[in-house]
């Protein structure tokens, strides 16, 4: 697709989060490539971090069978996320800074050295230093959550908001592979899952990562914050407390306030 193409679909799709409207028909999205598609979401981050939004991390999503049912998409994408998602362990949010928001229970990991795209798997994990309880909230910019893996890629993935609770040193045999997960949303306990969900173990991410992001153009520079992708199926954010705990590594919360726009 030609560069006028991609920056066309990411001007639609940033005013699109800005405006907090829905695009209503995404014909516009239909043929793209999952090329092009990574393409777009890159122009759509290079509008954000000409508003002074730096990137922070990357997020894999549909990497559990929860979400991949929930949503109809069944392979693994890559988001990015930027430093105006990031909400405080413990603050408050406002819900009218979304659409129709939707909260999900995560893992993040921290990378403490820059990783060439070209590094070994090895040399990948030899930089992860931390692991934390997260939280992700997710704002799709399609109407009704509806997209194909093309316009959800396009879409960055849905990233709109995330939450780290208090990182953990992490080693290869830090536990991870089969923790309790609980997302309670609005104080009420909303869904359980496991880590295992994760592709059966959340360091199964980490080849699928290096190869996405040499396909399709991500850096991995230090400090970056990696998000797992969700242990169950997405829950709408209404307000109260929303909180994720994941046995043995800790809690995260946040408290959401006010409407969102649906
Ligand atoms: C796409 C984002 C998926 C996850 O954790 O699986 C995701 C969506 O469901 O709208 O973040
Ligand atoms: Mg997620």
């Amino acid at each position: 697709m030609y560069d006028a193409g991609i920056s066309s679909l990411a001007e639609r799709l940033d005013s699109s989060q800005r405006l907090r409207n829905t695009i209503r028909d995404d014909r516009l999205f239909d043929g793209l490539t999952l090329g092009a598609a990574y393409r777009v979401q890159h122009a759509l981050i290079e509008r954000r971090m000409l508003r002074h939004d730096p990137v922070v991390g990357l997020k894999l999503g549909f990497t559990s069978q929860a979400k991949m049912q929930q949503m109809g998409v069944h392979s693994p994408i890559l988001g990015t996320l930027t430093a105006s998602m990031q909400v405080h362990d413990g603050a408050t949010v406002h819900l009218n800074r979304f659409i129709h928001p939707r909260i999900e229970p995560e893992v993040a990991f921290r990378l403490s050295r820059d990783v060439e795209p070209d590094a070994s798997l090895t040399t990948l994990l030899d930089s992860v230093d931390a692991v934390a309880p997260a939280l992700e909230i997710i704002d799709s910019r399609f109407e009704g959550f509806s997209f194909t893996l093309s316009s959800v890629v396009a879409d960055n993935t849905s990233a709109a908001g995330f939450a780290v609770g208090a990182w953990q040193p992490f080693g290869l045999n830090t536990p991870l592979k089969n923790l309790a997960v609980q997302m309670i949303v609005a104080d009420q306990m909303a869904a359980i899952g496991s880590t295992a969900a994760i592709l059966g173990d959340p360091l199964r991410i980490f080849p699928l990562l290096l190869q996405t992001a040499r396909e399709h153009g991500f850096a991995l520079p230090a400090g970056s914050i990696i998000l797992a992708g969700a242990a169950t199926a997405a829950v709408p954010l209404t307000p109260g407390l929303a909180e994720a705990r994941v046995a043995g590594l800790g809690r995260v919360a946040i408290t959401a306030v006010g409407e969102s726009d649906e």
